[in-house]
C-alpha cells in the first residue's frame, strides 16, 4: 500500500513512522509513505496557506489552491485512491472502516488545521471524510496517524505470522478477555485457577465468558452487533 499525506506539519509524522511495527512494515516494503507539505504548493512569496473566512468570524480557513495542487501533483499515478479528509464532521472511524481502507493499494489523506478548509475542497476534491471521535484536535495529523496505524496493521504480513489481526477485540465485536502473565501470585492476587489448569477447552470457554461479561458491563451497545451463539 502507498500512502500520501498532505499536511502543514510534516515533522509530526517522524516519531510514529520511525518506530515499531510501522517502521518494520516500511523496511519490508509492505507500505510506503510520502509526506507532502501543503506550503510547498503555494506560489506567493509568503507561502500563504490560509485566509479569513468570507462572511467574517474568528479563525482562519485553509485556502483551496495549494490543497488542490498538492493532490493533483500526486494524483496522476494514484488511480482510484480515496482522498480522505480528517475532520470532526466525517464518518466515525471504526475497525470496519480500517478494514475497508486496507483493501486499497493507495490512500491520500489530507490533514486540515485552523477552523477548517474551504468548502470547495470538501465538495470537489475529497471523496471521503473521517472523524476519529467526538472531540476537537488542533489539526488532522494525529487523526491521520490513528487511521494509518489501524489500517497498516491489517495489511498482509505486517504483524508476525503468529498473531492474526482478526482475533482482535472489536473484530469479533467483543472486548478482550483479561490476560495474566507470571508470577502466578503477585501481592497476594492470584491468577484465575482455570488459566493454570492446562485444560484448553475450559480456558477458551472462560475467556469467551469473560469477554461477554466485560462487554456487557462496559460497552453493552456492542453486544447487539456481536456474533454470539444463542
Ligand atoms: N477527527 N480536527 C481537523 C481542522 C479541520 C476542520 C474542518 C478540516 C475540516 C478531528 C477529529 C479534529 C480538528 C482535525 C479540526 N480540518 N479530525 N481540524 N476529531 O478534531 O479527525
Amino acid at each position: 500500500m502507498h500512502i500520501d499525506i498532505l499536511t502543514l506539519f510534516p515533522q509530526m509524522f517522524d516519531g510514529p513512522f520511525g518506530t515499531g511495527i510501522f517502521k518494520r512494515a516500511v523496511e519490508r516494503k509492505l507500505v510506503s509513505v510520502n509526506i507532502h507539505n501543503i506550503r510547498d504548493y503555494t506560489h506567493d512569496k509568503h507561502h500563504t496557506v490560509d485566509d479569513y473566512s468570507y462572511g467574517g468570524g474568528a479563525g482562519m480557513v485553509l485556502k483551496p489552491e495549494p490543497i488542490f495542487e498538492a493532490v493533483e501533483s500526486i494524483k496522476p499515478e494514484s488511480g482510484e485512491a480515496p482522498i480522505i479528509l480528517l475532520t470532526p464532521q466525517g464518518r466515525l472511524f471504526s475497525q470496519q472502516i480500517a478494514l475497508e481502507l486496507s483493501k486499497y493499494s493507495r490512500l491520500i489523506l489530507i490533514c486540515g488545521r485552523y477552523e477548517g478548509v474551504d468548502e470547495r475542497v470538501h465538495s470537489h476534491l475529497v471523496t471521503d471524510e473521517i472523524s476519529i471521535g467526538d472531540y476537537v484536535l488542533s489539526g488532522g495529523e494525529l487523526a491521520a496517524m490513528v487511521v494509518i496505524e489501524a489500517v497498516v496493521r491489517l495489511l498482509p504480513g505486517v504483524l508476525g505470522s503468529e498473531v492474526s489481526p482478526l482475533d482482535d477485540s472489536h473484530v469479533a465485536g467483543l472486548l478482550e478477555y483479561p490476560q495474566y502473565t507470571r508470577p502466578a501470585v503477585y501481592r497476594g492476587w492470584s491468577v484465575p485457577e482455570v488459566l493454570l489448569s492446562g485444560n484448553h477447552a475450559q480456558i477458551s470457554k472462560w475467556r469467551h465468558e469473560q469477554a461477554i461479561l466485560r462487554t456487557l458491563e462496559r460497552r453493552p451497545e456492542l453486544l447487539d452487533k456481536a456474533n454470539l451463539p444463542k
